[in-house]
């Protein structure tokens, strides 16, 4: 039977994101800890389930951003966060940068900017922010002037750097 692939520039209805979830359930990775998760390395399986066709570059992005922000798992929770958002690019920069504030105080650290380097220029090859350094985007994103970059501030500089590069 030939594969029917989704259309990415359109949303997925709530019936279809259950039906990714409950795939989801599924696989051997399976955990109902938290909400449930399932392994980064289901990647392949879980696109399958989004009926969405992936080259082997996107798919080694989508499973460092699992394996950098989740460590390696894919709650369930923030697979739904990320359907919901997928067809629209604009509106992965937010998730990232609430995905990197591992710590959950608000701010980006050295690490967490670290790691959004990473994810950020897979998401756009054609950035080149990946040598950025902190103190340097500190300076730029920091634009109340308090000597730290919080959430908001971030999500600006990014979309800001997205935007200068296309
Ligand atoms: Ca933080
Ligand atoms: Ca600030």
């Amino acid at each position: 039977m030939a594969k029917v692939y989704k259309d990415p520039s359109q949303k997925y209805s709530d019936a279809e994101i259950r039906e990714v979830c409950e795939g989801c359930r599924l696989l051997p990775t399976y955990n109902p800890e938290n909400g449930g998760s399932v392994s980064s390395a289901e990647m392949p399986r879980i696109i399958e389930l989004m009926r969405v066709d992936a080259n082997p570059m996107e798919l080694e992005y989508y499973e460092t951003f699992w394996e950098i922000y989740f460590d390696g798992r894919v709650p369930l929770k923030e697979l739904d966060k990320l359907i919901r958002v997928v067809h629209d690019k604009s509106g992965l920069v937010p998730l990232m940068v609430e995905a990197a504030d591992k710590d959950g105080d608000g701010f980006i650290s050295k690490l967490e900017f670290a790691n959004i380097l990473k994810i950020v220029t897979f998401h756009d090859p054609k950035m080149t922010v990946m040598d950025v350094k902190y103190e340097v985007f500190v300076k730029e994103a920091d634009t109340n002037k308090d000597g730290k970059v919080c959430l908001e501030e971030c999500r600006v500089w990014i979309e800001n750097k997205l935007k200068s590069k296309n």
